[in-house]
Protein backbone atom coordinates (compact mmCIF):
# COMPACT_ATOMS: atom_id res chain seq x y z
CA UNK A 1 0.00 0.00 0.00
CA UNK A 2 1.49 3.80 -0.66
CA UNK A 3 2.08 6.18 1.67
CA UNK A 4 -1.20 7.48 0.63
CA UNK A 5 -3.37 4.83 0.45
CA UNK A 6 -2.00 4.22 4.07
CA UNK A 7 -2.99 7.19 5.45
CA UNK A 8 -6.42 6.70 3.39
CA UNK A 9 -6.72 3.56 5.17
CA UNK A 10 -6.23 4.67 8.72
CA UNK A 11 -8.38 7.91 8.28
CA UNK A 12 -11.48 5.93 7.24
CA UNK A 13 -11.28 3.99 10.85
CA UNK A 14 -11.33 7.09 12.52
CA UNK A 15 -7.53 7.41 13.33
CA UNK A 16 -4.24 8.22 11.43
CA UNK A 17 -0.91 7.18 10.39
CA UNK A 18 0.93 6.59 13.48
CA UNK A 19 3.04 9.59 14.90
CA UNK A 20 5.78 8.00 17.34
CA UNK A 21 6.99 11.51 19.54
CA UNK A 22 8.92 9.25 22.25
CA UNK A 23 11.20 6.86 23.52
CA UNK A 24 8.46 5.05 25.01
CA UNK A 25 5.91 4.86 22.06
CA UNK A 26 8.89 3.25 19.35
CA UNK A 27 9.92 0.90 22.40
CA UNK A 28 6.11 -0.34 22.20
CA UNK A 29 5.82 -0.84 18.29
CA UNK A 30 9.33 -1.86 18.12
CA UNK A 31 8.35 -5.00 20.58
CA UNK A 32 5.13 -5.71 18.67
CA UNK A 33 6.85 -5.99 15.32
CA UNK A 34 10.08 -6.63 15.41
CA UNK A 35 9.81 -10.66 15.01
CA UNK A 36 7.71 -9.94 11.86
CA UNK A 37 10.56 -8.71 9.74
CA UNK A 38 8.76 -5.97 7.80
CA UNK A 39 8.74 -2.39 6.94
CA UNK A 40 5.50 -0.47 7.46
CA UNK A 41 4.37 3.02 6.78
CA UNK A 42 4.47 5.71 9.23
CA UNK A 43 3.19 8.93 9.66
CA UNK A 44 5.78 11.49 9.06
CA UNK A 45 6.30 12.95 5.78
CA UNK A 46 8.94 15.46 4.11
CA UNK A 47 7.15 18.35 3.86
CA UNK A 48 9.26 20.50 1.03
CA UNK A 49 6.89 23.33 1.07
CA UNK A 50 7.30 24.08 5.16
CA UNK A 51 9.16 27.10 5.49
CA UNK A 52 8.82 29.53 8.88
CA UNK A 53 10.57 32.16 9.94
CA UNK A 54 13.21 32.18 13.03
CA UNK A 55 11.49 34.95 13.93
CA UNK A 56 8.34 33.54 15.89
CA UNK A 57 5.76 35.61 13.73
CA UNK A 58 1.85 34.02 13.07
CA UNK A 59 2.06 36.66 10.01
CA UNK A 60 1.56 35.45 6.14
CA UNK A 61 3.81 36.53 3.53
CA UNK A 62 4.30 36.26 0.22
CA UNK A 63 7.30 34.17 -1.13
CA UNK A 64 9.49 35.25 -3.39
CA UNK A 65 11.25 32.38 -4.40
CA UNK A 66 13.69 32.45 -7.62
CA UNK A 67 12.24 30.39 -10.05
CA UNK A 68 12.62 26.77 -9.77
CA UNK A 69 13.56 27.50 -6.15
CA UNK A 70 13.27 26.22 -3.46
CA UNK A 71 14.71 22.81 -4.46
CA UNK A 72 16.52 21.53 -1.59
CA UNK A 73 19.33 20.35 -3.82
CA UNK A 74 20.91 17.31 -2.32
CA UNK A 75 18.68 17.15 0.06
CA UNK A 76 20.46 19.57 2.38
CA UNK A 77 19.13 23.18 1.94
CA UNK A 78 17.00 23.84 4.74
CA UNK A 79 17.71 27.76 5.07
CA UNK A 80 16.84 30.62 2.82
CA UNK A 81 18.72 33.38 1.25
CA UNK A 82 17.98 36.91 -0.51
CA UNK A 83 19.73 38.00 -3.41
CA UNK A 84 20.78 41.33 -4.81
CA UNK A 85 18.09 41.41 -7.41
CA UNK A 86 15.32 40.44 -4.14
CA UNK A 87 14.61 36.82 -5.10
CA UNK A 88 14.87 33.82 -2.39
CA UNK A 89 16.60 30.59 -2.71
CA UNK A 90 17.24 27.75 -0.58
CA UNK A 91 20.41 27.05 0.70
CA UNK A 92 23.25 24.56 2.82
CA UNK A 93 22.57 26.51 5.86
CA UNK A 94 26.04 25.65 6.74
CA UNK A 95 27.00 28.24 3.60
CA UNK A 96 28.77 30.83 5.17
CA UNK A 97 27.19 34.17 4.03
CA UNK A 98 26.30 37.54 5.34
CA UNK A 99 22.97 38.48 6.58
CA UNK A 100 20.19 40.41 7.42
CA UNK A 101 18.91 40.77 11.24
CA UNK A 102 15.51 42.40 12.25
CA UNK A 103 15.16 46.06 10.82
CA UNK A 104 16.95 45.16 7.95
CA UNK A 105 20.66 45.30 9.60
CA UNK A 106 22.99 44.22 7.23
CA UNK A 107 25.82 42.15 8.76
CA UNK A 108 28.73 41.89 6.71
CA UNK A 109 30.38 39.05 8.57
CA UNK A 110 30.60 35.49 6.57
CA UNK A 111 28.35 33.37 8.66
CA UNK A 112 26.69 30.27 8.82
CA UNK A 113 22.47 30.30 8.93
CA UNK A 114 22.58 29.08 12.55
CA UNK A 115 25.78 31.23 13.62
CA UNK A 116 24.14 34.22 11.60
CA UNK A 117 20.68 33.78 13.62
CA UNK A 118 23.04 33.40 17.33
CA UNK A 119 24.55 36.61 16.26
CA UNK A 120 21.40 38.54 15.28
CA UNK A 121 19.93 37.19 18.72
CA UNK A 122 22.81 38.45 20.87
CA UNK A 123 22.69 41.79 19.22
CA UNK A 124 19.21 42.72 17.90
CA UNK A 125 15.78 40.36 18.14
CA UNK A 126 16.11 37.92 15.37
CA UNK A 127 17.51 37.07 11.42
CA UNK A 128 15.24 39.56 9.36
CA UNK A 129 11.63 38.07 8.34
CA UNK A 130 10.76 39.86 5.20
CA UNK A 131 7.04 40.03 4.96
CA UNK A 132 6.45 42.74 2.83
CA UNK A 133 7.80 43.27 -0.16
CA UNK A 134 8.70 47.14 0.76
CA UNK A 135 11.16 44.90 3.17
CA UNK A 136 12.04 42.52 0.92
CA UNK A 137 12.58 45.43 -1.82
CA UNK A 138 15.26 47.53 0.89
CA UNK A 139 17.08 44.26 1.76
CA UNK A 140 18.00 43.96 -1.76
CA UNK A 141 18.93 47.49 -2.76
CA UNK A 142 21.15 47.32 0.60
CA UNK A 143 22.67 43.91 -0.87
CA UNK A 144 23.33 45.91 -4.36
CA UNK A 145 24.64 48.77 -2.79
CA UNK A 146 27.25 46.74 -0.96
CA UNK A 147 28.07 44.83 -4.09
CA UNK A 148 27.09 42.01 -2.25
CA UNK A 149 25.18 39.18 -4.15
CA UNK A 150 23.32 37.14 -1.33
CA UNK A 151 22.52 37.51 2.41
CA UNK A 152 20.97 34.91 4.88
CA UNK A 153 17.22 36.06 5.84
CA UNK A 154 15.32 34.44 9.07
CA UNK A 155 13.59 31.64 6.95
CA UNK A 156 13.93 28.18 7.12
CA UNK A 157 12.43 24.83 6.35
CA UNK A 158 11.01 22.58 8.86
CA UNK A 159 10.92 19.76 6.74
CA UNK A 160 9.96 16.47 8.73
CA UNK A 161 6.18 16.87 9.72
CA UNK A 162 3.70 14.37 11.56
CA UNK A 163 0.46 13.92 9.89
CA UNK A 164 -0.85 14.29 13.06
CA UNK A 165 0.71 18.02 13.81
CA UNK A 166 2.45 16.13 16.81
CA UNK A 167 5.66 18.33 17.29
CA UNK A 168 8.43 16.44 18.19
CA UNK A 169 12.09 15.99 17.27
CA UNK A 170 12.76 12.41 18.33
CA UNK A 171 13.73 10.81 15.02
CA UNK A 172 15.75 6.90 15.24
CA UNK A 173 16.72 7.29 11.60
CA UNK A 174 18.68 4.57 10.53
CA UNK A 175 22.92 5.09 9.84
CA UNK A 176 22.82 7.16 6.40
CA UNK A 177 19.31 8.21 6.66
CA UNK A 178 17.43 9.93 5.91
CA UNK A 179 19.42 10.45 2.38
CA UNK A 180 16.38 11.17 -0.09
CA UNK A 181 17.99 8.96 -2.89
CA UNK A 182 17.15 9.57 -6.13
CA UNK A 183 15.50 13.21 -5.05
CA UNK A 184 12.32 11.00 -4.13
CA UNK A 185 11.83 9.77 -0.77
CA UNK A 186 9.24 11.62 1.08
CA UNK A 187 7.68 9.37 3.45
CA UNK A 188 8.90 7.54 6.31
CA UNK A 189 8.82 3.89 7.15
CA UNK A 190 10.02 1.94 10.16
CA UNK A 191 11.84 -1.25 10.10
CA UNK A 192 13.10 -3.36 12.89
CA UNK A 193 14.22 0.06 15.38
CA UNK A 194 15.19 2.12 12.99
CA UNK A 195 13.19 5.07 10.64
CA UNK A 196 14.18 5.33 6.56
CA UNK A 197 12.91 7.56 4.54
CA UNK A 198 11.00 6.03 0.73
CA UNK A 199 9.41 6.51 -1.85
CA UNK A 200 6.05 6.80 -0.88
CA UNK A 201 4.45 5.29 -3.53
CA UNK A 202 5.98 1.76 -2.17
CA UNK A 203 4.09 -1.03 -1.27
CA UNK A 204 4.15 -1.16 2.29
CA UNK A 205 2.09 -2.61 5.41
CA UNK A 206 0.92 0.20 7.26
CA UNK A 207 0.73 1.07 10.95
CA UNK A 208 -2.59 3.02 12.35
CA UNK A 209 -2.76 5.23 15.09
CA UNK A 210 -6.61 4.09 16.53
CA UNK A 211 -8.61 4.60 19.50
CA UNK A 212 -8.04 7.68 19.81
CA UNK A 213 -10.80 8.47 22.83
CA UNK A 214 -11.87 11.47 23.81
CA UNK A 215 -12.61 10.45 27.55
CA UNK A 216 -10.67 12.33 29.20
CA UNK A 217 -11.94 10.80 32.29
CA UNK A 218 -11.31 7.72 31.43
CA UNK A 219 -8.04 8.19 29.94
CA UNK A 220 -5.19 8.86 31.78
CA UNK A 221 -2.46 8.75 30.21
CA UNK A 222 -2.03 8.51 26.33
CA UNK A 223 -4.80 6.90 24.49
CA UNK A 224 -2.93 6.09 21.36
CA UNK A 225 -3.24 2.10 19.97
CA UNK A 226 -0.72 0.82 16.76
CA UNK A 227 -2.63 -1.81 14.49
CA UNK A 228 -0.50 -2.48 12.03
CA UNK A 229 -2.19 -3.89 8.84
CA UNK A 230 0.02 -5.95 6.90
CA UNK A 231 -0.04 -6.25 3.29
CA UNK A 232 -1.20 -8.98 1.95
CA UNK A 233 1.03 -11.13 -0.95
CA UNK A 234 -1.23 -12.27 -3.86
CA UNK A 235 -2.91 -15.24 -3.72
CA UNK A 236 -3.24 -14.93 -0.26
CA UNK A 237 -6.20 -12.28 0.23
CA UNK A 238 -9.42 -13.41 1.70
CA UNK A 239 -11.87 -14.86 -0.72
CA UNK A 240 -14.25 -11.65 -1.93
CA UNK A 241 -17.76 -12.48 -0.42
CA UNK A 242 -19.47 -14.72 -2.57
CA UNK A 243 -22.70 -13.45 -4.48
CA UNK A 244 -24.14 -16.50 -4.61
CA UNK A 245 -26.48 -18.42 -2.57
CA UNK A 246 -25.12 -18.50 0.93
CA UNK A 247 -23.01 -22.22 1.51
CA UNK A 248 -22.48 -23.91 4.19
CA UNK A 249 -21.32 -21.77 6.90
CA UNK A 250 -17.63 -22.30 8.11
CA UNK A 251 -16.21 -19.99 11.24
CA UNK A 252 -13.05 -18.70 11.57
CA UNK A 253 -11.19 -17.82 14.21
CA UNK A 254 -8.66 -15.51 13.91
CA UNK A 255 -6.53 -14.47 16.88
CA UNK A 256 -4.45 -11.43 17.00
CA UNK A 257 -2.51 -9.36 19.81
CA UNK A 258 -2.56 -5.82 20.42
CA UNK A 259 -0.18 -3.74 22.43
CA UNK A 260 -1.58 -0.29 23.39
CA UNK A 261 -1.82 2.47 25.82
CA UNK A 262 -5.36 2.66 25.75
CA UNK A 263 -6.79 1.37 29.31
CA UNK A 264 -8.60 -1.63 27.99
CA UNK A 265 -10.03 -2.90 31.25
CA UNK A 266 -12.20 0.70 30.78
CA UNK A 267 -15.74 -0.92 28.70
CA UNK A 268 -15.96 1.98 26.17
CA UNK A 269 -12.59 2.04 24.73
CA UNK A 270 -12.80 -2.01 24.37
CA UNK A 271 -16.38 -1.05 22.14
CA UNK A 272 -14.11 1.40 20.44
CA UNK A 273 -11.41 -1.12 19.56
CA UNK A 274 -13.57 -4.05 18.80
CA UNK A 275 -15.76 -1.69 16.69
CA UNK A 276 -12.30 -0.58 14.98
CA UNK A 277 -11.16 -4.35 14.25
CA UNK A 278 -15.23 -5.41 13.17
CA UNK A 279 -14.75 -2.92 10.51
CA UNK A 280 -11.02 -4.00 9.56
CA UNK A 281 -12.67 -7.49 9.51
CA UNK A 282 -15.91 -6.95 7.16
CA UNK A 283 -13.33 -4.89 5.02
CA UNK A 284 -11.42 -7.81 4.23
CA UNK A 285 -14.69 -10.09 3.10
CA UNK A 286 -15.48 -11.28 6.59
CA UNK A 287 -19.16 -11.42 7.42
CA UNK A 288 -20.31 -11.98 11.17
CA UNK A 289 -17.83 -10.22 12.52
CA UNK A 290 -17.64 -11.11 16.30
CA UNK A 291 -14.70 -9.05 18.11
CA UNK A 292 -13.95 -10.62 21.70
CA UNK A 293 -11.00 -8.78 23.47
CA UNK A 294 -9.38 -10.97 26.25
CA UNK A 295 -6.31 -11.40 28.19
CA UNK A 296 -6.02 -7.74 29.25
CA UNK A 297 -2.92 -7.62 30.25
CA UNK A 298 -0.99 -4.24 32.00
CA UNK A 299 2.58 -4.57 31.07
CA UNK A 300 5.48 -3.25 33.76
CA UNK A 301 7.07 -0.30 32.32
CA UNK A 302 9.77 -1.73 29.65
CA1 LIG B 1 18.17 25.86 -3.71
CA1 LIG C 1 16.27 6.55 2.29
Amino acid sequence: MSWDAAQELCSQRGGDLASISDELQHSMIYNMTNDMNISFWIGLRDDVNSWRWSLNTSSHFVLRWEQSEPDNANSSEHCASISDIGSWRDRDCSVQMPFFCDDGVLVNLEKSWSEALAHCRTLYTDLSAVLLSTTNQILADELKDRHLQEAWIGLYRDSWKWVDSTTSSFRPWAPDEPDNKNNAEGCVAMSGEHWYDRTCNLEMSVLCQLCIINHQTILTNNVNAYVLFEKVEKGSEPPEPADQEPQAQSQIFLKTKLRTECDLTHPDSRAHLSQQYTAALRQRGFSDVNVTIRNVKKQPNE
